[in-house]
């Protein structure tokens, strides 16, 4: 049985990557549902039904052994009804809010989140930030733009940089200590990102915190030494069923290691 990834489209292999890594003798299943891409757009109970749609869809032909919902609009849209309705283990994704505050503590700097429009305004992530007590500390931007390029393949360039540049624009970086990357999309964005940023402000993603939580559940060993994720064992899947979408799945993993 495989431990199966998902996201709406490319941005879940950025957290599968880091699973690889760690577990290069694991066999994976990474499910797209690119029928539907971008989650960011729709509502939360139109993004339940399309995740659950996707894991039917998938349980027909491929027994399960634990889903990681690797996209955090998904998460914050149908995590907890998952959980409810599938008996293998499910495991989401949280902005990496907490570490990032505990890196600017001692500087008294702030915390900027980027995700979706959709997991800034959802129930679970503003309950996190009470949580945390927070929400003085936090802005947030979405980057819904990020999202639409990964799909279409542009992972640098002009454009990127122009988009960037312009949702950054209303925010003055130098008081900033962290950038989170609240959703898995972005990361493919990281060296883009590092550039538009004062050099001492640091970029965190919830992407090994997934897979180490996921190891926990599992119980799973890693390797003490982690491979580059190139030798991995993946079966691509999505909602249209292309090859075309294999290939381009395949492709932006590779892009990875
Ligand atoms: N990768 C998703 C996330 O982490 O939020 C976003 C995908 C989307 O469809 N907007």
């Amino acid at each position: 049985m495989r431990i199966v990834f998902f996201d709406s489209g490319v941005g879940g292999l950025t957290v599968l990557r880091e699973a690889c890594r760690r577990l290069p003798a694991e066999s994976f299943l990474y499910y797209a549902d690119t029928q539907n891409v971008p989650y960011g757009v729709h509502t939360k109970e139109e993004v339940y039904g399309f995740v659950v749609g996707c894991i039917d869809d998938m349980l027909r032909s491929h027994p399960v052994r634990a889903i990681v919902v690797a996209c955090n609009t998904a998460t914050s849209a149908a995590v907890d009804e998952l959980r409810k309705r599938y008996a293998f283990p499910v495991i989401g994704m949280e902005p990496a809010v907490k570490p990032a505050l505990a890196t600017v503590r001692e500087s008294g700097k702030r915390v900027l989140v980027t995700a979706t429009p959709l997991t800034l305004k959802e129930h679970k992530f503003q309950q996190l930030l009470r949580k945390l007590e927070a929400p003085s500390q936090v802005d947030a931007v979405g980057l819904p733009g990020l999202v639409e390029f990964a799909e279409r393949g542009v992972f640098e360039g002009t454009e990127v940089e122009a988009y960037l540049r312009e949702s950054f624009a209303p925010f003055e970086l130098e008081r900033y200590g962290a950038v989170v990357l609240g959703c898995t999309h972005f990361v493919f964005f990281r060296e883009t990102i590092r550039t538009m940023l004062p050099p001492d402000v640091l970029l965190m993603d919830g992407n090994d915190g997934t897979v180490k939580q996921m190891m926990r559940i599992l119980e799973l060993e890693g390797t003490s030494e982690c491979s580059s994720g190139s030798e991995a064992d993946i079966v691509y899947m999505s909602s249209l069923g292309t090859d075309d979408d294999k290939a381009r799945l395949a492709a932006g993993y590779r892009r990875l290691v």
